[in-house]
C-alpha cells in the first residue's frame, strides 16, 4: 500500500493477534478487501509482546489453537500440554505464513485516531504521522491485555540497573545469574516470571501487595501416543469447549459444595488440585464462585495446601489471601511457585506491611529497608480491556468520542458494537464473552458472527449498520445482572476495571461478560436468525 495515500478498503482491522489474524483470513476468504494495521513488527499480539521467561498458556494447548482449519489441526503439533510463549508465537507465525496473511498487514504502524464520516459512511484511521487509509468498516482487534501499566512509585526512572515490564520484554535473552532481581507484582504474570527467575538469580526479592490464590498447572510434554489421541479428539475437545461456561475443557460440576459431605468436598478439591489446568476454578461445585460459605470451604482447602508447601509459616501466612476468596480474581496457575519461597535465594516482602517508598538508583526502598538490586521486573499488569481502545481517539457520529460515551462504563451490544459508532466493531471488546473465555474459542465465534453480518449487509446492498440504543441498553443490563450473583464483582481486580496506577480508576465497572459462552452464543444466534432487528441498517 502506498503509505499516506487515502486508500479504500471494505474493512480495516487493527491488531494482528489471535483475533485480527482470523478476522483477516475470514474476510479475505469471503472476498472483502481488507487491510490490517499492527503496531508490532510481527504477528502474535499478546504472544508477540509478552516474551518474559515463564510466559505460557493456562489453557490446554490443543484447546487454544484455531479450530477452523482441519489441515492446520493436522499439520501443527503442540509439544506440551500448556505451551510456552515461544511455541505459541511460532504457531501464530506458522498460521500467518500458511494462509499468506502478511501481504495484507502493515506492521510497525500504531493507529492513534479513527473517525467516522457520516457523509460517506467510512472510517478513516490515522497514525502519528497522519491519515493512513479509509474503509467502510473498522474492526478493533486490539486485545484485552495490551497496554502495560507501570506502578506509580516515586523514582521509577531513577533506577540505574536493568528494568523491564513483563509485557515489553526485550527480544534478546536476559540473564538473571549473578544478579539481584526484584519483582513487583504477583498476578498471573508475576507468578510465572517469579518461578523462572528463582531458578538462576543470585537473589530474588518479591514485592507482594496482594497475594493471589494460585492452583497447580501440572504441565508436561505431550507424548507421541497422546499426540495421536489429541488429534483424533479435536472434534470432541471443541464440542466440550462450546458448551462449557468459559470455553475450556473444564465443565463445572452440577452439585453444590454445601450439599455434599465434608469428605466428598475434600475429595473433589483434592482431585481438582491434582488435575492439570483450570479445573479447580472452572470445574468445581457450582456454588463456590457464588456463595461466600461455599467459597470459604474451597479457600480454606487451598490455604491448607499453601501452608503444607511453604516451610516457613510466617511466609506461608503472607502468601494466603485474606481480602478475597478463591477464584474471585484471575487464578494464576503455577509450577512449584510456593516452593520457590523455600529457597535460600528468595525473599518475600509484604509491601502492605512495609510499603515501597521509592525506587532509588540502586534498588527499592521500603519503609523497613533498602533492597539493593541489579534488575527490577515490573509484573504490574495492564490497563485491561479498555486500555488499547482508549489509546486510540475514536470518534463516531457527530464526532462523539468513545471514551466520553463510556466514561461511566462500557455500553455495547454483545461487546461488539456501540450506538453512535456505526460500522465499528470490537473483537474481545468489553462485555463480550471473549473477555472471560479460553479466548480463541470465543474469538472464532465472534469473527464468524461478524463476518456473516458483513456478508448480510453486502447482499442487502447496505452501507451502514449500528446497534439500536434499546438493544445496547438491554445487553448492558443483562451483562450486569448476570455478573451480580458472582462473588468476583465484590472484589477489586482488572475484571472490575480497578487499577490504582491510573487516575480515576478506583471505581468498579464490570468489564467482562460472565453469563457464559453458551448463553452468549445463543443471544448472537437469535439476533442473526431474527434478521438483525437489533441493528439499524441503511
Ligand atoms: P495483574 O493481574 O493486574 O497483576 C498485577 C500485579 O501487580 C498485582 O499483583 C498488583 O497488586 C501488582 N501491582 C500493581 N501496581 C502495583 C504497585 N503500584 N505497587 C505494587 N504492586 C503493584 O496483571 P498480570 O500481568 O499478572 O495479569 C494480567 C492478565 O494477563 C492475567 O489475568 C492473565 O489473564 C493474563 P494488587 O493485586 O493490585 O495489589
Amino acid at each position: 500500500m502506498a503509505a499516506r495515500q487515502r486508500a479504500d478498503y471494505d474493512v480495516i482491522i487493527i491488531g494482528a493477534g489471535v483475533s485480527g489474524l482470523y478476522q483477516l483470513y475470514r474476510l479475505r476468504e469471503r472476498g472483502f478487501r481488507v487491510r490490517l494495521f499492527e503496531a508490532g513488527s510481527g504477528v502474535g499480539g499478546t504472544w508477540y509482546w509478552n516474551r518474559y521467561p515463564g510466559a505460557r498458556f493456562d489453557s490446554e494447548s490443543y484447546s487454544y489453537g484455531y479450530s477452523f482449519s482441519p489441515e492446520l489441526l493436522r499439520e501443527w503439533n503442540w509439544s506440551e500440554h500448556f505451551a510456552a510463549q515461544p511455541e505459541t508465537l511460532r504457531y501464530l507465525e506458522f498460521v500467518a505464513d500458511k494462509f499468506d496473511l502478511r501481504r495484507d498487514i502493515t506492521f510497525d504502524t500504531r493507529i492513534t485516531a479513527a473517525s467516522f464520516d457520516a457523509a460517506t459512511d467510512t472510517w478513516t484511521v490515522h497514525d502519528s504521522a497522519g491519515l493512513l487509509a479509509a474503509a467502510r468498516f473498522l474492526i478493533m482487534a486490539v486485545g484485552a491485555l495490551t497496554v502495560p501499566v507501570m506502578p506509580t512509585i516515586e523514582g521509577v526512572d531513577s533506577f540505574k540497573g536493568e528494568a523491564h515490564h513483563t509485557a515489553r520484554w526485550p527480544h534478546h535473552p536476559v540473564s538473571f545469574s549473578a544478579k539481584r532481581v526484584g519483582v513487583i507484582g504477583t498476578g498471573a504474570t508475576g507468578v510465572q516470571v517469579i518461578q523462572e527467575v528463582a531458578k538462576s538469580a543470585q537473589h530474588l526479592t518479591v514485592f507482594q501487595r496482594t497475594p493471589n490464590w494460585c492452583a497447580p498447572l501440572h504441565n508436561r510434554p505431550i507424548t507421541d501416543a497422546e499426540q495421536t489421541h489429541i488429534r483424533a479428539g479435536y472434534a470432541e475437545t471443541f464440542a466440550i469447549c462450546r458448551e462449557s461456561f468459559a470455553a475450556f475443557r473444564h465443565v463445572s460440576d452440577r452439585r453444590n459444595a454445601l450439599d455434599v459431605s465434608a469428605e466428598e468436598r475434600e475429595a473433589m478439591y483434592q482431585k481438582l488440585y491434582d488435575s492439570p489446568g483450570f479445573g479447580l476454578w472452572m470445574a468445581n461445585f457450582r456454588d463456590v464462585l457464588v456463595k461466600p460459605e461455599a467459597n470459604k470451604t474451597l479457600s480454606d482447602f487451598v490455604a491448607r495446601k499453601i501452608r503444607e508447601r511453604v516451610r516457613d509459616q510466617a511466609t506461608a501466612a503472607k502468601l494466603i489471601p485474606s481480602n478475597h476468596g478463591f477464584g474471585t480474581r484471575r487464578v494464576p496457575l503455577e509450577t512449584r511457585y510456593y516452593e520457590v519461597y523455600n529457597q535460600a535465594n528468595v525473599e518475600l516482602i509484604d509491601i502492605r506491611a512495609t510499603p515501597i517508598e521509592r525506587v532509588t538508583a540502586d534498588g527499592i526502598q521500603t519503609t523497613a529497608a533498602l533492597h539493593a538490586l541489579d534488575m527490577i521486573i515490573y509484573a504490574t499488569g495492564f490497563d485491561a480491556v479498555l486500555g488499547a481502545l482508549s489509546k486510540i481517539e475514536i470518534r463516531g457520529r457527530d464526532s462523539q468520542a468513545l471514551a466520553a460515551k463510556w466514561s461511566g462504563g462500557p455500553r455495547t451490544l454483545l461487546g461488539m458494537m456501540s450506538a453512535g459508532f456505526p460500522n465499528l466493531f470490537f473483537l474481545v471488546g468489553p462485555h463480550s464473552a471473549a473477555t472471560f473465555c479460553n479466548m480463541p474459542r470465543c474469538i472464532e465465534h465472534s469473527v464468524e458472527w461478524l463476518t456473516a453480518l458483513l456478508e448480510h449487509l453486502r447482499t442487502q446492498g447496505k452501507h451502514r449498520v449500528e446497534t439500536r440504543v434499546e438493544a445496547e441498553d438491554a445487553w448492558t443490563s443483562h451483562v450486569h445482572e448476570s455478573a451480580a450473583r458472582l462473588l468476583l464483582t465484590q472484589v477489586d481486580s482488572w475484571f472490575m476495571g480497578v487499577n490504582r496506577n491510573l487516575p480515576g480508576r478506583d471505581t468498579r465497572h464490570f468489564l467482562l461478560y460472565a453469563g457464559g459462552f453458551p448463553t452468549y452464543r445463543r443471544r448472537c444466534e437469535e439476533i442473526a436468525l431474527g434478521g438483525y432487528a437489533e441493528l439499524a441498517v441503511a
